[in-house]
């Protein structure tokens, strides 16, 4: 393999040059990586996953990350592409995470808020996408899951910051992501979708404070992924579900994952505890993602031995 070609992690990259690294990678790594367009956002943005995979002929159990579905978290797509860099780009350290597990991952969720978070309004939530009346744009793509819709910590008005859309899957991206979900469900062993900020590992549910049946697996999962990452010198993360731990939310996509898709291991993470908030200066992005990384090796390696 070539040396690492020339992505940082000292600031962030705009979605034209996320989809612009992938495909940069898939045509010089050719038997590790492939793209897949899983659809178009509603601005008809590419939305481009990535398909990390050393070879079985899709029998091997899958991984499913993203970022990027709430538009001014960026740190979230910058962790994706920290992931993506890791193991594609340094698979010296990290070539026992690829090598029985396909890393199928999706850097941002949410490309038309995530632009607009960059061009018009730095903290910007939600989709773009335009109400059949009135003049806010947009749904939280984390209210517009189709499981216990609007049942919790959700809104029917357009113009909420949690406007759970018209309906379940109103939202195209969403859509796209469930239709690529559902090919992959019966390998899929663990989802992870990133968000920020706080310092939370999250699981289901977020539409009731119930624990599902296997909370002590995620509890514990989740538990051994934080003692890596504080080992790696991050902060501790507040653990548990999205109900106990933060707030009740129905209609988010972990549930969805868990609830519907089968997705036994579910989890949002919650990045960084700074008091910056969603604005993180682009000088924590790299200690930010190196910590989480021995995390997300946590999570490789249990599929991987279970
Ligand atoms: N937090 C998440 C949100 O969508 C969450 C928290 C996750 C709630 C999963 C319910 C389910 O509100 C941020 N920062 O977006
Ligand atoms: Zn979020």
């Amino acid at each position: 393999p070539k040396a690492p070609r020339a992505i940082s992690f000292d600031r962030y990259y705009r979605h034209s040059e996320i989809n612009a690294y992938l495909e940069e990678l898939a045509e010089k790594f050719r038997d590790l990586v492939t793209l897949e367009s899983i659809g178009r956002s509603y601005e008809d943005r590419d939305m481009v996953v990535i398909k990390i995979s050393s070879g079985g002929n899709g029998t091997r159990p899958v991984v499913l990350v993203d970022g990027g579905i709430h538009a001014r978290e960026w740190i979230a797509p910058a962790m994706t592409l920290y992931i993506i860099n890791q193991l594609v780009e340094n698979s010296t350290a990290n070539g026992a995470l690829t090598d029985a597990v396909d890393w199928y991952i999706l850097p941002v969720l949410n490309p038309d808020g995530y632009e607009f978070s960059h061009t018009n309004d730095r903290l910007w939530r939600k989709s773009r996408s335009r109400p059949a009346s009135g003049s806010c744009y947009g749904a939280d793509q984390n209210r517009n899951w189709d499981f216990h819709w609007m049942e919790n910590g959700a809104s029917n008005q357009r113009c909420s910051e949690i406007y759970a859309g018209s309906e379940p899957f109103s939202e195209v991206e969403n859509r796209n992501l469930r239709d690529f979900a559902e090919a992959h469900k019966n390998r899929t062993k663990l989802y992870l979708t990133f968000h920020s900020y706080g310092n939370y590992l999250l699981y289901p549910w977020g539409y009731t404070s119930d624990l599902p049946s296997d909370w002590r697996t995620l509890q514990d999962l989740a538990e051994r992924v934080d003692r890596a990452q504080v080992a790696a010198g991050g902060s501790p993360f507040d653990i548990g579900t999205s109900t106990n731990v933060l707030y009740a939310a129905a209609g988010g996509s972990d549930d969805y994952m868990k609830g519907v898709k089968g997705v036994a291991l579910s989890y949002t993470a919650e990045l960084t505890d700074t008091a910056y908030g969603f604005e993180l200066p682009a000088s924590y992005i790299l200690p930010t993602v190196r910590q989480f990384f021995e995390g997300v090796r946590v999570f490789g390696t249990y599929v991987k031995d279970n």
